[in-house]
């Protein structure tokens, strides 16, 4: 057995689904493409600056020949379960965020197939990377041939669809390379039709400032006009994958790691994610992907869902946030979902939590939120906030 065929065995073993060899030569569409979305200011948040680091192997492994590209699949048989109705709304989590987070997982599947080429050569050198290291890993995998870039951007892996994290491990081991995948979307644009914002702007073209699964991971606030186009969605968007063709008939490979976990499931209750403590935020989801920002940002996106909800049910929850909770966002935000919401109740919490606020963004959001409800009622501006003391405690930080 050659060892390439040795490597992608081994590779299976531990746990990946895809193994595909590439040489580690500079990737030099990625680096075009990189530097042509700065210009665009499109450049991804989150990742390495350096353009040249993230798109010359050699840069991080100075002895590096081959590229062993990895993918292992999280597809599992649950389907979304989001609902706005009944008394304890829903929100969606993303596929990605369901199981255990990939990255320890990938990463240590990785040292396994180090540990398993340590044994086979003699003075090997290997780095790996999953994720949030400089290399483009799509665009390692595509040179490796493990899969084809989809219009939407993700990676397709023949078989498994784009439902595949992927993971690298540059060595200096000289390994024969894999031919390309040559498989296309042709002329299908269902994924551009799809995108609730319009961030596919051009095939192959996601406008990282738009794209919804980027809006509920940022910091801050979320720019109001792009808040309602994120409906349900907590964490991370599946949108462009789930009208995919490829991605509807792709094998459901079922891994126990990726199962959804029981205390959060695939759609976790919007009003328990808002009113969350800082244990229950450590338990549910601090073995998932969703929590690297933390818990503020879900409550944050869960208030936004819960104003997209337009259920009555959270008036009472977000009128809480809206006054006491610490986070000027989470507060922010659950100000605009009142505002979104509406009623009596929801106007009566906004002047309340008016009266006691001192943090000028909050402030802005709940005048806006005051202004929408009584746009949608044509009610007239209300009289000045009373003197008097409210009984609510006053929010702090
Ligand atoms: C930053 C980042 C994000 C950002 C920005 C994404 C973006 N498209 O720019 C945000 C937060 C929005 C994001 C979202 C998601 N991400 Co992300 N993300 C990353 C990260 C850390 C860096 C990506 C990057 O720098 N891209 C650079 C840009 C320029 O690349 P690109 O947009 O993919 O563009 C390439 C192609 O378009 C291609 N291309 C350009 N023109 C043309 C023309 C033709 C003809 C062809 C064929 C190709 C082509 O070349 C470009 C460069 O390689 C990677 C991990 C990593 N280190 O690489 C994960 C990664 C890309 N993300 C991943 C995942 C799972 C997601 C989400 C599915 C999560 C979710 N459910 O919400 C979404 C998918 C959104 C989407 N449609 O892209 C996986 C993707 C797996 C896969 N099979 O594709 C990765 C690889 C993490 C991992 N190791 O598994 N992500």
């Amino acid at each position: 057995m050659s060892l390439e065929t040795e490597i992608k065995t081994f590779a299976r073993e531990v746990g990946f689904d895809v193994a595909a060899i590439g040489r580690a030569d500079p990737y030099l569409r990625a680096r075009r493409v990189l530097e042509s979305r700065r210009t665009k200011g499109h450049y991804p948040a989150f990742t390495e600056p350096d353009i040249a680091l993230r798109c010359d192997p050699k840069r991080l492994l100075p002895s590096a020949r081959s590229v062993i590209a990895l993918g292992v699949s999280y597809r599992t048989a649950h389907r979304p379960r989001a609902t706005r109705a009944g008394r304890d709304p829903k929100g969606q989590l993303s596929r990605y965020a369901w199981g255990q987070d990939y990255h320890p997982i990938v990463r240590s599947r990785m040292q396994s197939v180090i540990e398993f080429l340590e044994r086979r050569v003699p003075d090997l050198e290997a780095q790996a990377f999953v994720d949030t290291g400089p290399p483009v890993d799509r665009e390692v995998a595509a040179e490796a041939g493990l899969g084809w870039y989809g219009k939407n951007a993700c990676l397709y892996v023949p078989g498994y669809g784009s439902w595949v994290f992927l993971g690298e491990i540059f060595t200096n081991v000289e390994l024969r390379p894999d031919p390309p995948v040559s498989l296309d979307c042709g002329d299908c644009n269902r994924c551009i039709r799809a995108c609730p914002t319009g961030a596919i702007i051009e095939p192959f073209h996601v406008d990282p400032n738009r794209c919804v699964s980027h809006l509920t991971q940022m910091g801050g606030s979320i720019p109001k006009e792009l808040r309602p186009a994120m409906g349900l969605k907590v964490f991370g968007c599946d949108v462009c994958q789930e009208v995919c063709p490829w991605n509807r008939d792709a094998i459901v490979a079922d891994r126990p790691e990726f199962q959804p976990l029981p205390e959060v499931g695939t759609a976790p209750s919007l009003i328990g994610m808002l009113t969350m403590s800082k244990g229950e935020f450590q338990r549910r989801f601090g073995p998932t992907a969703a929590a690297w920002r933390g818990k503020k940002t879900l409550q944050r996106n869960a208030a936004i869902a819960l104003g997209n909800s337009r259920n009555p049910a959270a008036v009472p929850a977000l009128a809480k946030a809206v006054c006491t909770d610490p986070k000027p966002v989470v507060r922010g935000s659950a100000a605009w979902a009142l505002g979104r919401i509406g009623g009596n109740e929801a106007y009566a919490a906004l002047l309340q939590a008016r009266e006691r606020e001192t943090d000028p963004g909050v402030l802005q959001e709940i005048e806006d939120a005051l202004q929408q409800i009584r746009h949608a009622t044509n009610t007239p501006a209300p009289p000045p906030p009373p003197e008097a003391p409210s009984p609510l405690p006053r929010a702090g930080g």
